[in-house]
């Protein structure tokens, strides 16, 4: 039900400068103006303009002191939710905020659903659904960069995208009715213009569903697992990328008995680092365990960080320990190169791993680490996109109509020619249908419903 009125505390929990309780909804200036007392007496809420801010005193109906708040007015429809909304600003904490929420509802306005303001938004023509997602994202983004691609589908990036898409298809469709309408003053469908044109939207769409492939990694983020046997400095690895100490290093091989992981950021990829137990065969019940656990971790991750120890060279147990991680997407770093004492060269290297990226250094002097970090910048984005391409965050609904619309078009490519023009047409709309439910053109309700379920309320 569109245009009742609802509030919600907008702010997160806990303790802050300020808290907004905000409403939106056909007579949410005049229940608020029953409770509110202005600075500036004979000035009506109801009388102010949007944009605009009023100082006062929040109170209940027996004109008791709630608190002090600045109202801030937006009116219908230029406001979040395309209706009128009020905001008001109170004291940060929880009861401040819990006591304005409480006074507005017993006004007569009803507590907000999770995301029903951005659902408004959307059902007045104020964000398309590929924006209301973005909100989620903008919210939820771990680093930067994921905040910057969010932001970019926010204002729009991704539904210019699919109308340029769609403009495309719409022609092919003009063309191919066309030569059905009027046979005889248009001709037979020029079919190697419709094929150029419909590969050349197949191309596109396979572009965005790489380019959504790379903004899902800076989303998302990705597991990475240091194993190596005892004592190569895996835990070393992990307190120099975080910048902290956070597991115990020692020169006692089979310090760590447990998983420790941390999360950090890598040129923008927010990365769940996790060290391992060194693997080896011991008789040692609480490290055998650990040793176990490590082989999950490593299973789990995206990359696998393989430690060797240029001192100790490269023995049976190294081998078998690559054994378990080659099929992963690893990269080897040659640790400890400041000790005098080498005992791995070059030729054995390219020998034992051929075509893996291989990082010399020394984590204790820190040599190698910033190749390290690029390396695995680029091992996670190999074969995808460079930067300077195509920028769209895709949600795997928005994936699923992509790959609904990319089949209708390799159908229509794959018959074009063989049958008739109305049969053709059928594929191309259906690539059309499958597009437009990106910008929510012709969503379902329980669709919908299913985007703004994972918005938190007072969104
Ligand atoms: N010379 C030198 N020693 C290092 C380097 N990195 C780590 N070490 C030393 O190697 C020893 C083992 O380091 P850790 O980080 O505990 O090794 P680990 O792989 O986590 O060992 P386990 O937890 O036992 O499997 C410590 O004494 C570190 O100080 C390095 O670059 N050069
Ligand atoms: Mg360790």
């Amino acid at each position: 039900m569109i245009g009742d009125d609802i509030a919600a505390i907008s702010t997160a929990p806990g303790e802050g400068g300020i808290a907004i309780v905000r409403l939106s909804g056909n007579s949410v200036i005049e229940k608020v103006e029953q409770i509110f007392q202005p600075y500036r007496a004979g000035i009506k809420l109801s009388d102010k303009e949007g944009y605009s801010l009023s100082l006062g005193w929040l109170c209940d109906e027996k004109m008791e002191i709630i608190d002090e708040v600045l109202l801030g007015l937006m009116r219908a429809p230029r406001s979040y939710t395309g209706e009128d909304v009020v905001e008001i600003n109170c004291h940060g904490g929880t009861l401040p905020a819990r006591r304005c929420l409480e006074t507005v509802m017993r006004q007569g306005i009803r507590l907000a659903q999770p995301g029903e303001f951005t659902r408004r938004a959307f059902l007045n023509g104020r964000l398309d659904v590929s924006q209301a997602e973005a909100v989620i994202e903008v919210i939820r983004a771990k680093t930067e960069r994921g905040m910057n691609l969010a932001l970019k589908q926010l204002a729009g990036r991704n539904s210019r995208e699919i109308s340029l898409l769609e403009d495309q298809l719409i022609e092919v469709n003009a063309m191919l009715e066309a030569s059905l309408d009027f046979p005889d003053e248009v001709g037979d469908l020029d079919y190697s213009v419709a094929q150029g044109k419909l590969r050349e939207v197949k191309n596109r769409i396979d572009k965005l569903l790489l380019a959504g492939e790379r903004a899902e990694i800076y989303r998302e983020g990705i597991n990475v697992a240091i194993c190596g046997k005892p004592n190569v400095g895996k835990s070393s690895l992990l307190n120099a990328l975080l910048r902290k100490e956070k597991a115990i290093v020692t020169s006692v091989p089979g310090t760590t008995r447990d998983i420790i992981e941390d999360y950090i950021n890598i040129r923008g990829i927010p990365v769940k680092l996790r060290d391992t137990a060194g693997i080896r065969f011991t008789e040692d019940l609480v490290e055998r365990i650990g040793i176990e656990r490590s082989q999950e971790v490593i299973s789990e991750a995206d990359l696998v960080l393989f430690i060797l120890d240029v001192g100790t060279g490269i023995d049976q147990e190294d081998r078998e320990i690559y054994e378990k991680i080659e099929k992963k997407n690893k990269i080897v770093l040659v640790n400890k190169e400041d000790l005098e004492e080498k005992n791995i060269s070059e030729t054995e290297l390219e020998q034992l791993f051929p075509g893996v990226k291989i990082v010399r250094g020394s984590i204790i002097e820190e040599t190698g680490l910033e190749e390290l970090e690029e390396s695995m910048e680029k091992a996670v984005l190999s074969g995808q996109l460079q930067s300077d391409d195509m920028e769209v965050m895709i949600n795997l609904r928005q994936k699923n109509a992509l790959l609904t619309a990319k089949r209708h078009i390799e159908d229509s490519l794959a018959v074009m020619g063989k049958v008739s023009l109305d049969c053709l047409g059928v594929d191309i709309w259906g690539a059309l249908e499958a597009l437009g439910e990106i910008n929510g053109k012709n969503l379902k309700e329980e669709v919908i419903e299913r985007i703004f379920h994972d918005f938190c309320i007072g969104k």
